[in-house]
């Protein structure tokens, strides 16, 4: 699995310092994994852009150059949020129907950038006419602002909020994720790792309590990852100069693991 590290903290307003250490901290993990937990071997394959962090157009314009040379499947360890609306944008222009299934604690459609930042690069995607509304899956959602409800609502898009995730079976909600992620021609899967409760991933930005468990995230991304259209995968938000004994760091090579 081709791997690409995207160490990009320029979207992520006034939380940024920290974050651009994650893919190489992430990366130095990797090695502490033998075996997948479905026995086999992970083969990675790692690459990196270079980011100029005090140039957000330009960290944009890197990434969507490299991410449209890149040989798909890939897993992208970021960097803020706001690199999924590169990646993403280029990731499109090779897909008749791409969906995005994403795993947040937030929505992040609050308000609309330009350039987008990291509380705001999905609304923007959907603006922009690069994602069809229809096609977004929200799991996790647990502190929406007023806007992003109405933004959600009003688009139809999809959304799993914590709460609702808790009320059902993990098995009914991982089909009914399925179900809608496999009629994409090309899934994309974006991972904030504040999804994750802050008690099995502190090192964050924004900590929301009421996530879910490293497991929980772990048993829905097996589950996508047999869908034949997973295509590629972001991994973002974490932060290691706020993270407690590298938890968080230590999950995030974990997922770059078990999905390769
Ligand atoms: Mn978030």
């Amino acid at each position: 699995m081709k791997i690409l590290k995207i160490p990009c903290s320029c979207g992520a307003l006034r939380k940024k310092a920290g974050i651009e250490k994650a893919p190489d901290a992430i990366c130095k993990e990797l090695e502490n994994f033998y075996l997948k937990e479905n026995g086999l071997l992970p083969i990675l394959d790692i690459d990196e852009v270079k980011i100029e962090n005090s140039n957000i157009e330009a960290a944009n314009k890197s990434i969507q150059k490299k991410i449209k040379e890149l040989n798909i499947p890939a897993i992208v360890i970021g960097g803020d949020h706001s690199i999924t609306y590169s990646c993403f944008k280029s990731f499109a222009n090779n897909f008749n129907n791409p969906g995005l299934v994403v795993f947040d604690a937030h929505a992040d459609c609050e308000n609309d950038f330009r350039p987008p930042t990291h509380e705001d690069y999905l609304r923007v995607l959907v603006q922009e006419g690069i994602l069809k509304s229809e096609n977004i899956i929200l799991i996790g959602i647990r502190n929406l602002h007023i806007n992003e409800l109405e933004f959600v609502k009003k688009n139809k898009i999809k959304y799993y909020s914590m709460k609702e995730l808790t009320e059902n079976g993990r098995q009914d909600n991982a089909e009914a994720i399925m179900s809608v992620a496999r009629k994409f021609d090309a899934l994309y899967i974006s991972v904030d790792i504040d999804v994750v409760d802050p008690a099995f991933a502190p090192g964050t930005g924004y900590v929301e309590p009421g996530g879910m468990s490293s497991r929980e995230l772990i048993f829905l991304l097996h589950k996508l990852r047999l869908l034949r259209n997973f295509r590629m995968m972001d991994i973002v938000e974490v932060n290691p100069d706020k993270d407690i004994s590298n938890l968080t760091v230590k999950l995030a090579a974990k997922l770059v693991v078990e999905m390769s």
